[in-house]
């Protein structure tokens, strides 16, 4: 998966800040979509998981849920590189994964009702993002098979929707290998399925990293898998101390329970630094 330079990083942010979201077209390449795609089909079988059971989720939609947990295909996904990127430019390199699930809409599925996912936090808006998700599509997200449906610029809108309310959307359609990325505060659905074919697609959900993720991901992975990750992910998924203070264990970091050297809290970080600084003079 390739990195994209600073330059392009810049100008999709500014996209996003303006629209609430931004399209990153044909990011990875058809063999890594066919692979993951793979890798859904094969764990969507081995589980046997069928459909949602909520209006919100889908009765036609299959959604599994802790994906790292299932298969190691899916641990580049939040690791991949310009979507990492800007996510870290819009969150801050602290940031968390918030959840990483499927979202297979069978055909006849019906449209979701309109929402923003930090909905129910009752924080004042317009504000700085908190939250926002990384739409992989592994099918063309066309506006026939459910393309997620978007009211740009929404996210500066100083209230949430009606949850359902009828409102104009348009469709974000992209070619499979994209991923759009979304400001949680935007007001978005999924479309409806009106194909005979299923659509695609991983949402990879990121979030400030003083937030609560939305799946507990320190307690639904096992210790034996996080333990395999790569130290970057281990840290998403919440092994790590956000600025040295929140999340210790007994003034330890998290990551040291997978075998990993901690970094400091802000306390001994702080003595260290005013020690040097003594030595200095
Ligand atoms: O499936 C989609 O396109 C959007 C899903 C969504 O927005 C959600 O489940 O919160």
């Amino acid at each position: 998966m390739t990195t994209s330079p600073p330059g392009q990083l810049t100008d999709w942010k500014q996209r996003f800040e303006r629209d609430g979201y931004v399209v990153l077209e044909d990011l990875i390449t058809p063999d890594q979509v066919a692979m993951l795609k793979e890798a859904l089909l094969s764990v969507e079988e081995r589980n046997g998981f069928g459909y949602a059971k909520t209006s919100f989720e889908g009765f036609k939609t299959v959604r599994i849920n802790n994906l790292l947990a299932y298969d190691e295909a899916f641990w580049s996904v939040p690791l991949q590189p310009s979507v990492l990127g800007l996510a870290e430019l819009l969150l801050d390199r602290e940031l968390l994964l918030s959840s990483l699930c499927s979202l297979t809409l069978g055909p006849g599925q019906t449209a979701q009702p309109l929402h923003e996912d930090t909905q129910q936090l009752t924080l004042p808006r317009p504000r700085p993002p908190l939250a926002l998700n990384a739409m992989w599509a592994l099918s063309d997200f066309t506006e026939a098979n459910g393309a997620t449906r978007l009211v740009p610029g929404s996210h500066k809108l100083d209230h949430s929707p009606a949850y359902g309310a009828q409102v104009e959307t348009v469709a974000a359609t992209m070619r499979s290998g994209s991923v759009m990325l979304f400001d949680s505060a935007l007001w978005h659905m999924g479309g409806a399925n009106t194909t005979d074919e299923r659509r695609y697609a991983l949402s990879c959900y990121y979030c400030a990293g003083w937030m609560r993720q939305q799946e507990n991901l320190q307690l639904g992975i096992p210790r034996q898998t996080a333990a395999k990750f790569p130290r970057r992910l281990q840290e998403l998924c919440g092994y790590g101390i956000y600025k040295g203070q929140y999340g210790h264990i007994e003034n330890h970091d998290p990551i040291e329970l997978l075998g990993q050297e901690g970094r400091p809290t802000v306390w001994e970080a702080t003595d260290r630094k005013l020690q040097q600084r003594a030595a200095d003079n």
